[in-house]
């Protein structure tokens, strides 16, 4: 199969960061994205041994730098066959009443609209070339809602309802949309919920083995990689230690 050139949001840590290095050494080049410029030139670096790199460095939630970013890419990087919207993370974990409005806003605005921004923004190349790949990371929170999850949950539910919709709406362009649901999978998703607070971040692995990013990046290259004429259109993945959200075995 030709080179091909994915996008990735959230290179810079965690399934992002491991999708990127699986698809470096699988046939594609990457455009990388992320607000941490440093770890994005580090990665960079090291995958510019394997394949071409581009990186770029915006805030999802900033609707005009994200269009001004991708607008901004060379020719030969203009032609994206597959999108990967992964740029998100949980911001606290409290009950309704308690929630923290910053939080609120900033998984709203990241997790969704970050999300809409750069689909936006890159959708016009494969409309006009009746082609392409979106792959949405949604999450179990997406299926399931749990217990101070509120907020997170309705992000990731919207996430599935976008990706139900972009399948419908982009379905006469031969555009494929893939969401993929994950459970737990340890990256830097739990330090960042829990601001920091590495005890907290790591108790919620403790006792079971946890995804690890490189699983989902499996599955990203094996979605990526069907057929023109097959789409996985939605994919729950748990560790398997987990049984649902809530129901988990541990040691
Ligand atoms: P990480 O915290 O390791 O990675 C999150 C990535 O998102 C980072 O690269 C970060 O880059 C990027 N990001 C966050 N906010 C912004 C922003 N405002 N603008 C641009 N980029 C941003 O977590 P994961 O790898 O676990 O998370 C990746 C995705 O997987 C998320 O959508 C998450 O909701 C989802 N997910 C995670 C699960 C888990 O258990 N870990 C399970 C199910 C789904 P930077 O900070 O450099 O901008
Ligand atoms: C991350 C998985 O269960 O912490 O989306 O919400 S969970």
């Amino acid at each position: 199969m030709a080179k091909r050139i994915a996008l990735i949001t959230g290179a810079t840590s965690g399934i992002g960061e491991a999708t990127a290095r699986l698809l470096a050494s699988n046939n594609f080049d990457l455009i990388l994205c992320g607000r941490r410029e440093d770890r994005l030139q580090k990665l960079s670096a090291e995958l510019a041994a394997l394949t071409r790199v581009h990186t770029l460095s915006f805030d999802v939630r900033n609707q005009q730098e994200t269009a001004a970013q991708i607008a901004s890419l060379p020719e030969e990087w203009k032609n994206m066959d597959v999108l990967i919207n992964n740029a998100g993370n949980a911001h606290g974990l409290d009950p309704i009443q308690t929630g923290n409005v910053e939080d609120w806003d900033a998984m709203m605005d990241i997790n969704v609209k970050g999300l809409l921004y750069v689909t936006k923004a890159v959708l016009p190349v494969m409309v006009q070339r009746n082609t392409g790949h979106i792959v949405n990371i949604g999450s179990i929170a997406g299926k399931e809602v749990y217990a101070n999850g509120n907020v997170y949950c309705a992000s990731k539910f919207a996430v599935d309802a976008l990706t139900k919709g972009m399948r419908i709406d982009l379905n006469a362009h031969g555009i494929k949309v893939t969401g993929i649901h994950p459970g737990l999978v340890e990256t830097e998703f739990s330090l960042v919920r829990f601001k920091g607070d590495a005890e907290k971040a790591g108790n919620v692995y403790k006792g079971l083995e946890p995804l690890h990013g490189a699983d989902i990046a499996d599955l990203v290259l094996f979605i990526i990689t069907r057929p023109a004429h097959v789409v996985v259109a939605d994919l729950v993945v748990l560790p398997t230690a987990q049984a649902s959200a809530t129901v988990v075995k541990r040691l």
